[in-house]
């Protein structure tokens, strides 16, 4: 009851944070949402250009106009009600298997998670609303401020860890990443948490320096344990357009990511950049974050995902 309550939560607050995307794309397809009618070249035009409005991307758009043409001319659709629900359908088909739920292994002790991104992508909040979320599934949870470049980065996640009435390892601001992040994982070992999370800085002096700053945290973690970090999650902004798919592609390179999160649904029209991501990424999403509170971050599915973007029309 509790559990279905909370899901019937998050699935509000899902359908809140995907609005403006959802009237971005209703504009669009206006005359798919009319009631049936025929289909014709002009509602065919208008449905590319709302997909790509939305930042679905060139690749995805292309492979569903083909699928939904040339059912089209078999005349397998009609009218615009049957479009709109087979494209739905296939929206749903592309985004499944990027559909993966974020599982503590419970027999890898402490499971350690590393959160990336670049600044501001929301890595420090997802960390707070994620241990939130573990805790309340029973977990022994611990956070690493590994993101040492700015003083108020370890005030912030310190911030979370108060909240959530969790411990958080941290040095002072200049501190060595790899180190704070290492001290976390001793930590965790020896109190038996079940689980560390740990943040990182997006931005340094340089690029390149991030990234070695990456690749030597994981080096350095491994020492402890060899089989660690069991995850690594990148957090993108997802209002960033196609700048995304750039993002996923440096970061992979650097520390190789098991999943995405991508935050700030509830602030864009153009969430249609998931489709773009996990198609040029292969990744994985876990969560999408559609608020700043610590229940705003939601297990992603396609279903949800999809229902929310371009809901079924009811026949009234
Ligand atoms: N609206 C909205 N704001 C978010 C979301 N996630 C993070 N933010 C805000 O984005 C800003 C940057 O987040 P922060 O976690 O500090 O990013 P970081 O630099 O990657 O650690 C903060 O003001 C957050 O409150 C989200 O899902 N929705
Ligand atoms: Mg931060």
């Amino acid at each position: 009851m509790a559990a279905e309550e909370k899901s019937g939560g998050l699935w509000r607050r899902l359908k809140a944070g995907l609005a403006r995307t959802r009237e971005q794309l209703s504009t669009g397809i206006g005359n798919l949402l009319l009631g049936a009618k025929a289909i014709d070249a002009e509602v065919l035009d208008e449905l590319e250009m709302a997909l790509l409005s939305t930042d679905v991307g060139m690749e995805t758009v292309q492979s569903v106009m083909e699928e939904l043409t040339s059912r089209v001319k078999r005349k397998e659709l009609n009218d615009t009600i049957a479009l709109h629900q087979a494209l739905r359908e296939l929206l749903r088909q592309r985004l499944l298997p990027f559909e993966r739920p974020f599982e503590v292994d419970r027999s890898r002790k402490p499971f350690v998670v590393f959160v990336v991104g670049v600044n501001g992508a929301g890595k420090t909040t997802t960390i707070g609303k994620l241990a939130g979320l573990l805790k309340s599934q029973g977990l022994n949870v611990m956070l690493a401020a590994g993101d040492t470049f700015r003083a108020a980065a370890v005030e912030q996640l310190q911030a979370w860890g108060t909240r959530n009435e969790i411990p958080v390892i941290a040095q002072a601001q200049g501190a060595d990443s790899a180190s704070v992040i290492f001290d976390a994982v001793q930590a965790a070992t020896a109190r038996g948490a079940d689980v560390v999370i740990a943040d990182t800085a997006g931005r340094l002096q340089a690029k390149q320096n991030l990234m070695e700053e990456l690749a030597k945290i994981r080096r350095v973690v491994a020492r402890m344990l060899p089989d660690a970090p069991h995850e690594t999650l990148l957090v993108m902004d997802g209002g960033v357009g196609q700048n995304a798919l750039s993002q996923v592609r440096e970061f992979d390179n650097a520390v190789p990511l098991t999943g995405l999160v991508v935050t700030k649904l509830d602030g864009t029209a153009k969430a249609g950049v998931l489709f773009a991501v996990t198609q040029a990424s292969g990744k994985p999403i876990y969560f999408v974050g559609v608020g700043e509170s610590v229940d705003d971050l939601e297990p992603f599915t396609a279903d949800k995902f999809v229902d929310a973007l371009l809901p079924a029309l009811t026949t009234a």
